[in-house]
């Protein structure tokens, strides 16, 4: 995971510092209609929108800003998507991705071991075959025969750390428990003693100069998880839905209960129904919250959308989920509302 006090003394203006310091205020935030705008999810977002903004900001397309702004993170071997990120239980990386685009073209990748880049994988799925989703060993044989590079099967250095934790217990619970450290079991996210949630995610949505949605989604999965697991992140409609008419939403947060209610397409519904991002963010967690009950309070999810007004919004369960919006002359890190403090 990205070191929030590393983080802070690697952005390289004194302006964004301050401003990720005192988190800009949750809320409604202005529409970037004038210009072309992406937002994507946690801290790291602000180096993988700087990425997306090479494209955008040169007028291109938002699809090609979305799968390269990911890749910035995906890359990075000191966060917690990739490569580099936590392993399943039994030792292995196992990554999930998907793209979409404002025809609702689609691909998708899940549990792909050893390829740098998923999200590269999951547009060529996209772009050529018929096919939305290749997983496994299918998915791997494709990346190769696409020219993608088998990497070494070896964790990171902090991966390593932390899965030798782990072990030590190799407690096995699918929730999350927001009083450790995430030493104990797979949990996305987790939430340390600071009261900051680590995560595994990068979710990712813009909006281009002539007003197309795309969206991507990388991530690296639960740490921990069952071997074979997937979560909502490869799935579309779940961790990721474009809709050009209405809006695009990704989400972060436990899986699985983002899947329960087809979380990112629900939230697209919602904004096409006329509610604003935050709004229908709100609703679908709020859903969540009406199916999980007392149980909500152990999880984690979050939800950031974008509308075809260029509008931005987020909402999560618990405080602590942060969103990284860029435009021209805007760039910050947005503390999102949540259902509990
Ligand atoms: C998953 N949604 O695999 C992902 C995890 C996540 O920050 O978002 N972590 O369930």
């Amino acid at each position: 995971m990205l070191n929030r006090r590393k983080f802070i003394a690697l952005s390289a203006f004194g302006s964004l510092a301050a401003t990720i310091g005192r988190r800009a205020s949750a809320g409604h935030v202005a529409g970037f209609r004038k210009g072309p705008v992406v937002i994507s999810t946690w801290d790291a977002g602000i180096q993988a929108n700087r990425g997306a903004w090479e494209i955008l900001g040169k007028g291109g397309r938002a699809l090609d800003a979305v799968e390269a702004g990911v890749m910035v993170t995906e890359a990075s071997q000191n966060c917690c998507v990739g490569l580099g990120a936590n392993p399943d239980r039994d030792g292995f990386v196992t990554l999930d991705a998907c793209i979409m685009d404002e025809f609702a073209n689609c691909g998708s990748v899940a549990f792909l071991e050893r390829i740098k880049h998923p999200v590269s994988v999951a547009r060529r799925v996209m772009e050529k075959t018929p096919h939305v989703m290749l997983v496994g060993s299918g998915a791997q044989q494709f990346a190769i025969a696409e020219g993608f590079t088998l990497e070494e099967q070896k964790l990171s250095p902090s991966a390593q750390e932390a899965y030798d934790n782990w072990l030590k217990k190799s407690e096995y619970k699918p929730v999350i428990n927001i009083e450790n450290k995430g030493d104990h079991g797979p949990s996305a996210p987790v939430r340390f003693e600071s009261g900051e949630w680590n995560h595994d995610t990068i979710g990712m949505v813009a909006m281009d100069i002539k007003g197309n949605l795309s969206g991507s989604c990388t991530t690296s999965g639960m740490g921990f998880k069952m071997r074979g697991r997937l979560g909502d992140s490869p799935i579309i409609g779940a961790g990721l839905f474009v809709d050009n008419e209405a809006g695009a939403c990704t989400a972060t947060g436990q899986g699985e209960d983002v899947i329960r209610v087809a979380g990112s397409h629900t939230v697209v519904e919602l904004m096409r129904q006329g509610l604003s991002p935050e709004a229908a963010c709100k609703k679908a967690v709020e859903r969540i919250i009406r199916i999980k009950k007392e149980k909500a309070k152990d999880i984690q999810v979050a939800f950031l959308a974008l509308n075809k007004k260029g509008e931005v919004g987020a909402f999560a369960i618990h405080k602590g989920f942060s969103y990284a919006i860029k435009a021209e002359g805007v760039e910050k890190l947005v503390a999102a509302k949540s259902i509990f403090s």
